[in-house]
């Protein structure tokens, strides 16, 4: 799967569905390519880095020449970077898309090193990875504090990664669906219509992509701004390894880490709901909180400050009835099972993730359950082969949806294959002693 994904500089999610290179996928393909050539791992994150944008921004599309137009929507000319980016610094000679996606880059750059430190060392990975990740996190933090409340806003459902959740049911109703006729799908020639976002959503989509793009990617209010609990999780996840990499360089990673410590208290103080034993997502437009329970609100888990009543009503909410973990399911859901919207087959409405379900293995670990976290871990192991590495899989049946031989539902297996106590050794997640309050 990764072989036959990988076209000489990255690797694609699918070769059929996803023909282009992905931000965060290519983040967590990185992580399990580490352990087959970290030479090709550091080459997947050199080339989504050299597609960055001047103001710091990693596109969440970086577009492969080479593949028809047709071949997904919205394609380059959709998005046309190299003019109507031009004021935002979209790199001349490669096409990308203008939206972002989580930023689990500097945690992919820290794992890839410790793969080999010899090599990463001798090619000057980390001095040349380490500004343009530097870069990527002041423009999340800077441009991106929507809300003005210290947390990043994402503009798009596609920025976030999650992108059909019932979590954005709301915040996109506001938004007035380009016409059916005004652009063509391609995602519906590979998937299934019942597993895919519907035409109205994507609709929805496509305004605000078109609007974003009409404004010339300027970031300011706008329709859609959403504070979402796992893209806020991962940038604390990749501020604590960007402090590792400031120090590995010689440099001084203390405020890098003051301030991933700050940013969690920001979270639990802006998205922790206590009624729903998680975090939620603020619907930044309206000024409150979404109801909605998606996977996304337990991504915290993964931070090592969370406080410690926090982390165990978590692990109750993942273990209860609307996640079902380890009763009903041996994968995490993308969505609440006792939710109107759920759907155990449609796009993040229901179905189970690799790429969620490995965050909370590590979190679940993290926090010290072992038990859980092992129970998981084998969950995904058996699921991904049975599978065929699917992209997604009904969270009862495991029956396998989306596409096969997926990127990251084999990088992260072989991830979890590896070694499963190099996550433990990273010390991205190391805490300052036993207090963590
Ligand atoms: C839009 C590539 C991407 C993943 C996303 C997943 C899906 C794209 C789509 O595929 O999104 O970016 O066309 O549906 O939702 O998480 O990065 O695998």
């Amino acid at each position: 799967m990764l072989e036959a994904g990988w076209t000489g500089s990255s690797t694609v999610p699918s070769r059929d569905l996803y023909p282009h290179q992905w931000s965060w996928d290519s983040a967590f393909i990185a992580i399990g390519l580490r352990h087959l050539s970290p030479l090709r791992a550091q080459t997947e994150l050199e080339t989504l880095l050299a597609a960055q944008w001047a103001d710091g921004r990693i596109p969440h599309i970086v577009f492969n020449p080479s593949v028809p137009l047709d071949a997904y929507f919205p394609s380059p000319d959709f998005w046309r970077s190299a003019t109507a980016g031009r004021a935002a610094g979209a790199p001349r000679t490669v096409q990308t898309s203008g939206i972002v996606q989580p930023p689990v880059h500097a945690l992919a750059a820290w794992l890839v090193h410790l793969a080999d430190p010899g090599l990463s060392r001798a090619r000057g990975f980390l001095t040349r990875a380490y500004p343009r990740l530097a870069a990527w996190h002041r423009y999340l933090l800077h441009r991106r504090d929507l809300g003005g409340g210290g947390l990043v806003s994402v503009v798009h459902p596609w920025e976030q990664g999650m992108d059909n959740s019932p979590c954005w049911d709301r915040p996109l109703s506001r938004v007035t669906p380009a016409p059916a006729r005004s652009f063509r799908r391609a995602d519906l020639d590979h998937g299934s219509p019942e597993d895919r976002p519907t035409d109205l959503d994507y609709g929805r989509y496509v305004r605000l992509a078109a609007d974003y793009r009409d404004r010339g990617y300027a970031d300011g209010p706008g329709d859609f701004m959403v504070e979402d609990p796992a893209f806020n999780a991962l940038l604390i996840t990749s501020e604590y390894a960007l402090a590792r990499i400031a120090h590995e360089l010689g440099a001084a990673g203390s405020a890098r880490r003051t301030r991933a410590e700050r940013l969690t208290a920001t979270l639990v103080e802006r998205l922790w709901d206590p009624a729903a034993g998680m975090f939620l997502c603020r619907d930044v437009r309206a000024g409150e909180l979404v109801p909605e329970r998606g996977v996304t609100g337990l991504v915290p888990l993964l931070l090592p400050t969370l406080p410690r009543d926090l982390a165990a009503t978590l692990v109750r909410t993942v273990c209860g009835p609307h996640f079902g973990l380890g009763g009903s399911t041996r994968l995490v859901p993308s969505y609440d099972l006792l939710g109107e919207a759920f759907d155990p087959h449609r796009y993040w409405r229901g179905p189970a993730w690799f790429n969620t379900s490995w965050l909370l293995e590590r979190g679940l670990r993290l926090q010290g359950e072992r038990g859980r976290a092992d129970a998981l871990r084998k969950g995904i192991l058996h699921t991904a082969g049975a599978s065929g590495f699917a992209e997604y899989v009904d969270p009862y049946t495991s029956q396998a949806c989306g596409a096969t031989g997926f990127g990251w539902t084999a990088a992260l297996t072989l991830d979890l294959l590896h070694d499963r106590a190099a996550w433990d050794r990273c010390g991205v997640t190391a805490t300052k002693g036993e207090d963590r309050r």
